[in-house]
């Protein structure tokens, strides 16, 4: 096996080297080598100081997470951190690619810190329930400040080269970067002297501002343990004598390591990666179809945000629109989306101008002959995407993949629509397309392998969390959504209120209850949606007609002012006029209402979610179970610290949640056990075990 440090002489200077490919992960035996170099150049006499350095695509990208569950190992990067801070001649980081967490640690205990240009820094462990754990959050703050450090460990955002050195982790940006750092090692040992982080101070602090702002982060975290514990550290950089803070992080992230939402948010950072796989079974590596130029069909909110989404890729697009007054609208909301990042910093004017020259309007689908990618993102109705599809075959290349943007209906019967039905597939962004991260890859019959394989290159190219569907109605996430909605309108009828179940789910660490959301998406296209099903509705199914009830009194949610609650005056506030309505339904089904406990409201939104993605595992349209935890925390605001509902299901215990599925199979058809559930209870196996 090659040595994962190596060190080499540069006259009196060593750079020490670590090739740990693909991000140079701490593990172990890295560990252990690593420190046992580091002692090495500082016991030999001839060095005068050393460069630390990575081969590969990045500096060292933090501790290897594969081996959070084993003990620590022998060498902890804290140790390394305090010979290389504390050693008798000069360290200097030499750092591209990701700089991260532990890796990150040990540039900070470094003398000096050089990045190439494109580099990036950060302290991201609190996005997988974990802290810095080697002196991170006591040395940060005495370079950058408390605000400062505190803002980055909360968020765990990379921070690019030109800040990192505005804020003052830097010393220098270089794009000859072992040369540079191996010029500032020898003029430190020149000087004889060297700056020492932890013997700095913390820049004084508002105190009561950091308070103040470590309180917002509490609040935002919902639940979530290591933003704020990552944020209290920072507090005792400014408490705490240097060795009695490091002390200290050090044990609260031993603890963070080994807990429940460090282990959930560890499945999810797999999980996620996973799910940008092509299943196994077409794992041929299928080529990937050059995409450049791409078309959007409608310009209504769906295709404006996906426009802005391929803009900021970096494509060229043809919007088509009906006529001169929807183009209009279209444009108008995509220039007010940019003119909003401008207005906040976020992109410079001739950024925008850039992006919005590779954006032309068009009335005419002729003008998609040279697209590599059309995506149809007009009305919800399957004639109309039809016809839309039979114009387009004739126009486009055969080898221009067709996608639709549709959340639910069958794209088979538009598959059928055109010439080279392979080439056929499901985009199904989430809105606003140009924020959300989810994206569901839907795959037809007969969707080729090459397609699906483009389609993951585009949604990682618009950095989207792509997961593949098969077709059904709703495919993954909406499909379960109708579940445990569903669910929902049952305890409503039961003995709820809206406001309970939705308190109950934020409490659980939704970012918003069923009803709120609801509420700020519209009530009125489900409602026509409903009406228009109505005929193939299973008689058997249980059916709650609350929310029509409100529909017919044009209470359409926020846009009219009361919905599921009133929203007058811009505060979301319980209506009577609701409770009465709810109340009534339940008189009207003949039940007694009785208490809600937020625990029944949790368990059986939970059997509901995990009950019916069973099912779409067996039926194959979802690929694994955490394909379907990935859709519900990326797309449907499920707390990612939970790790996503099939994940908690493990770990509930899935005898449980069936037996929760059995007594809800009262309420029809859909409630019914899944076959899979079942099986697995009684072989004793769990959904983590079809992770494939
Ligand atoms: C820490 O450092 C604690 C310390 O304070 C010490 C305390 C005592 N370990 O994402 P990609 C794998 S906590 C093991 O597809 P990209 C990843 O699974 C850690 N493996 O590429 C994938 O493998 P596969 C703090 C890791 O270019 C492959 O590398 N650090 C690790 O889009 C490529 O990854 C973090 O949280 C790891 N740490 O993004 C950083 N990182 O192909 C987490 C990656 O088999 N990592 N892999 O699935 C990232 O944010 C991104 O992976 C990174 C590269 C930006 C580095």
């Amino acid at each position: 096996m090659q040595a994962m440090v190596k060190i080499e002489r540069h006259g009196d200077l060593a750079v020490i080297e670590v090739d740990n490919p693909p991000v140079n992960a701490l593990s172990n035996a890295l560990r252990q080598d690593l420190l046992a170099a580091v002692k090495a150049v500082i016991a030999d006499g001839h060095l005068r100081g050393a460069v630390l350095a990575c081969a590969g695509r990045s500096f060292i990208a933090g501790a290897d997470i594969r081996e959070f569950d084993q003990p620590p190992g022998a060498v902890i990067t804290l140790d390394i951190c305090a010979a290389i801070e504390g050693a008798s001649k000069p360290f200097v980081a030499a750092l591209h690619g990701t700089a991260l967490g532990g890796g990150f640690e040990l540039a900070l205990a470094c003398h000096a810190r050089i990045m190439a240009p494109d580099g990036r820094v950060g302290l991201p462990e609190s996005r997988i329930g974990m802290m810095p754990g080697a002196g991170g959050t006591q040395r940060l703050p005495r370079l950058v400040g408390a605000m400062a450090a505190l803002e980055m460990v909360s968020s765990g955002r990379h921070v690019a080269a030109a800040e990192a050195l505005k804020l003052g982790v830097l010393d220098e940006i270089a794009t000859d970067l072992r040369k540079a750092a191996l010029v500032r090692a020898g003029a430190l040992a020149d000087a004889g002297h060297w700056p020492v982080t932890s013997a700095r101070d913390v820049a004084p602090v508002d105190r009561a501002a950091f308070d103040a702002a470590l309180g917002v982060i509490r609040k935002r975290a919902r639940g979530a343990i290591a933003p704020v514990a990552a944020g209290e550290a920072i507090g005792w950089a400014l408490d705490l004598p240097f060795a009695e803070g490091v002390a200290r992080e050090r044990a609260r992230a031993v603890e963070l390591r080994g807990s429940p939402q460090c282990r959930a948010l560890r499945h999810i950072f797999h999980a996620d990666r996973r799910a940008a796989r092509l299943p196994a079974s077409s794992a041929q590596a299928p080529g990937v179809w050059p995409i450049k130029q791409v078309g959007v069909i409608g310009g209504g909110t769906m295709g404006s945000g996906i426009t802005i989404a391929l803009l900021e890729a970096g494509y060229k697009v043809t919007m088509v629109e009906t006529d001169l007054n929807r183009a209009a609208a279209a444009e108008a909301r995509i220039r007010a989306v940019h003119a909003r990042h401008i207005g906040t910093g976020r992109l410079a004017p001739t950024e925008v101008e850039e992006r919005l020259r590779r954006l032309t309007y068009s009335y005419r689908m002729e003008r998609l002959a040279d697209a590599d990618l059309v995506i149809e993102a007009i009305i919800e109705e399957m004639p109309a995407k039809q016809a839309v599809f039979r114009a387009l075959s004739p126009i486009v290349r055969r080898d221009c993949i067709l996608a639709s943007n549709t959340s639910r209906l069958d794209i088979n019967q538009l598959a059928d629509q055109v010439d080279a039905p392979e080439r056929v597939l499901g985009l199904h962004f989430f809105s606003p397309a140009h924020v959300m991260r989810l994206l569901e890859i839907v795959r037809a019959d007969r969707t080729s392998a090459e397609v699906l394989s483009t389609a993951l290159s585009v949604a990682a190219r618009l950095r989207k969390q792509p997961i593949i569907a098969g077709v059904c109605d709703g495919f993954i996430g909406n499909r379960i959504l109708g579940r445990w909605w569903a669910q929902c309108d049952f305890m409503l009828e039961d003995g709820a209120f809206p406001e309970a179940i939705d308190q109950a789910l934020e409490a659980y660490g939704f970012a918003m209850g069923p009803y709120a959301v609801a509420d700020l998406a519209g009530l009125d296209i489900a409602w026509a949606g409903r009406k228009a099903n109505a005929a193939t509705r299973n008689p058997n199914a249980r059916d709650v007609k609350i929310v029509d009830w409100l529909c017919e009194q044009g209470r359409f949610g926020q846009k009219t002012g009361k919905g599921w609650y009133d929203h007058t005056g811009g505060k979301r506030a319980v209506d009577p006029l609701v409770h009465g309505l709810v109340e009534r339904a339940s008189a009207e089904r003949g039940t007694v209402r009785r208490q809600i406990a937020p625990e029944e409201t949790v368990a059986r939104v939970l059997a509901a979610m995990v009950n019916e993605g069973c099912k779409l595992l067996a039926e194959g349209i979802a690929v694994r179970p955490s394909d379907i935890d990935v859709a519900l925390v990326h797309g449907y605001g499920y707390p990612a610290w939970r790790g996503g509902p099939m994940h908690e299901a493990d770990g509930i215990g899935l005898d449980k949640i069936l037996a929760t599925v059995k007594i809800m199979q009262q309420d029809g058809p859909d409630f019914l056990p899944a076959a899979l559930l079942e099986d697995l209870v009684a072989t004793g196996r769990s959904l983590a075990s079809l992770n494939t």
